[in-house]
């Protein structure tokens, strides 16, 4: 179903140094970071569902955080987290289902049982997925089986392009993972996850033209220098060298969430750190 466009101006994300909002004033509040995965979830699910007028963003800066973040707003001290009806919430896949029951726009789930069964199969296989994906991209695990899976799932249903045929929040659950895996695996290790996928291959170019997730897009090569960036300085804990690593400073698209090309991210010419096994990622990049 197609939603209205709505083109936000993103507000720039709250740090050490910013005062919280006027917490349980009323207003329902989504606290995510620009970077993360598991808050792009909710972002695009309440853009989706045009809540952008209804759910305020309030972005917050990870690496360095307002302390009342914590003390105030989620003492699990995460992203997301909904603020609604005077609690906090938060788990990104219980946000999503949560907007689609408690708040107007296009359902994100469809009535037919079958279809919420496969919904249910393919959410609780997400972070088998993502354990597996990492593992592949620090090479300790064969590249293709979490994708032969996805690929196979897009099979099930043929009355569209998406998981459950039409878009649904299960989509959402893998989006913005997808858009990190297929860049890094791309160059880390020249690896195209749509090679013999053509499913898989459909379901991003589809995904591509959905406002409601292009809006929460980060520039691919930022994010794939910020994830490589990221596997070199683990490398460089592990290996012992984390105490003379320099502080990494944000770039200003960074802080803003503004879309790529504005500051470019420095970029990692060791390649060398990257693809060798034993190195760690995370995606859930701060
Ligand atoms: N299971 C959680 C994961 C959320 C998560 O790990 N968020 C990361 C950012 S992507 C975070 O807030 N990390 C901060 C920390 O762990 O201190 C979800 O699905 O919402």
């Amino acid at each position: 179903m197609a939603t209205v466009s709505v083109q936000e101006d993103l507000p720039p994300a709250l740090d050490s140094t910013s005062n919280p909002p006027s917490i349980f004033d009323g207003t329902t509040r989504l606290y995510i970071s620009y970077k993360c995965p598991y808050a792009q979830r909710v972002w695009i699910a309440r853009n989706y569902k045009g809540l952008q007028d209804k759910i305020k963003l309030v972005p917050i800066d990870l690496q360095n955080r307002p302390s009342w973040y914590k003390e105030k707003v989620y003492p699990a001290n995460k992203v997301p987290s909904l603020e609604h009806n005077n609690e906090v919430k938060g788990e990104s896949l219980d946000l999503i289902k949560y907007l689609d029951s408690n708040f107007e726009g296009p359902a994100l789930i469809p009535d037919d049982p079958a279809k919420r069964e496969f919904a249910e199969e393919l959410l609780s296989y997400t972070d088998i997925f993502n354990s597996s994906a990492i593992a592949a991209v620090k090479g300790d695990a064969e590249v293709g089986a979490p994708f032969d899976y996805l690929e196979t799932a897009l099979s099930k249903f043929d009355d569209g392009p998406f998981f459950l045929g039409q878009f649904s929040l299960v989509d959402i659950a893998y989006a913005p993972f997808i858009e990190r895996y297929h860049p890094l695996l791309l160059d880390v290790k020249k690896y195209d996850i749509t090679t013999g996928r053509p499913k898989l291959a459909s379901w991003i170019e589809e995904l591509n033209k959905i406002d409601a997730y292009k809006q929460t897009k980060r520039d691919t090569q930022e994010l794939v220098a910020h994830l490589k960036k990221r596997l070199l300085v683990r490398h460089l804990k592990n290996s012992g060298l984390g105490n003379v690593l320099p502080r990494i400073s944000l770039s200003n698209n960074e802080r803003t969430g503004r879309k790529a090309g504005e500051a470019p991210e420095p970029q990692i010419k060791n390649g060398g750190a990257i693809g060798q096994k034993g190195l760690g990622i995370e995606l859930n990049s701060n």
